[in-house]
C-alpha cells in the first residue's frame, strides 16, 4: 500500500512473487488496479515501496534477497531503478523476511537516499511501511476484512520540535535563563 498518485490517500496495491507483477489501486476496496500492472524485480524478490526521492509519491522498489541488493524506482512503471542499485544488508540474515525485519530495512533505504534531506522517519515515510506489511498479509492469505480494518488504522509520527530530541535531552523544561543581563 501507498500513495500511488500522490494525492494525499494512501491506497493498496499487491505484487504476485511468481511474477513480480505489481498491480495497484488508487482506492481502497475491490476492483480492477488503476495502474496496469506491470512486472518490476525477479520472481521472489521482496517488494518495498517507499516515497524515495520525497515528492509525495509512493513508488516501487525491489531487494534481491540472494545479494540483497536494493532497486529503487520513482515511478510506478516498468523500467530501470532510479537510484543505482546498491547492497545493503548481509546475503543470507533475509531482513525482509518479516514485517518487522522489513520495517527496518525499509527506513534504512530511505535514509540513504541523498535525495531526503528530511529525517526518513516521519508520518508519510511510515505509511508506505505499515502498507507493505498489509500487503504482506494480504498476501499471506489473512482474512480481507482484517486487512482492511487493519488498513483503516492511522500511524502517525510527530516531528520533534527543533533539533531537541527528549529520549536523549530529557524534558524540554529548561531553567529560566537570562540572556544579556
Ligand atoms: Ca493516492
Ligand atoms: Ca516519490
Amino acid at each position: 500500500m501507498g500513495d500511488w498518485d500522490g494525492d494525499g490517500t494512501t491506497t493498496l496495491g499487491v505484487v504476485d512473487p511468481k511474477t513480480e507483477t505489481w498491480s495497484l489501486k488508487n482506492s481502497i476496496g475491490p476492483g480492477a488496479p488503476d495502474i496496469a500492472p506491470f512486472r518490476y524485480g525477479s520472481p521472489g524478490w521482496a517488494p518495498v515501496v517507499g516515497d524515495w526521492d520525497g515528492d509525495g509519491t509512493t513508488t516501487i522498489g525491489v531487494v534481491d534477497p540472494a545479494t540483497l541488493t536494493w532497486h529503487l524506482r520513482n515511478s510506478n512503471s516498468p523500467g530501470a531503478p532510479d537510484i543505482a542499485p546498491f547492497a545493503y544488508g548481509s546475503p543470507g540474515s533475509q531482513p525482509v523476511a518479516g514485517y518487522w525485519n522489513g520495517r527496518e530495512v525499509a527506513l534504512v533505504a530511505a535514509g540513504s537516499s541523498a535525495a531526503l534531506a528530511s529525517p526518513p522517519v516521519d508520518s508519510a515515510a511510515v505509511q508506505p511501511i505499515v502498507a507493505a506489511a498489509l500487503t504482506r498479509l494480504a498476501d499471506s492469505g489473512v482474512d480481507a476484512g482484517m486487512v482492511k480494518q487493519l488498513a483503516g488504522t492511522q500511524v502517525v509520527v510527530q516531528p520533534l520540535s527543533g533539533q531537541r530530541d527528549p529520549a536523549r535531552d530529557g524534558p524540554a523544561r529548561r531553567p529560566e535563563r537570562h540572556w544579556g543581563g
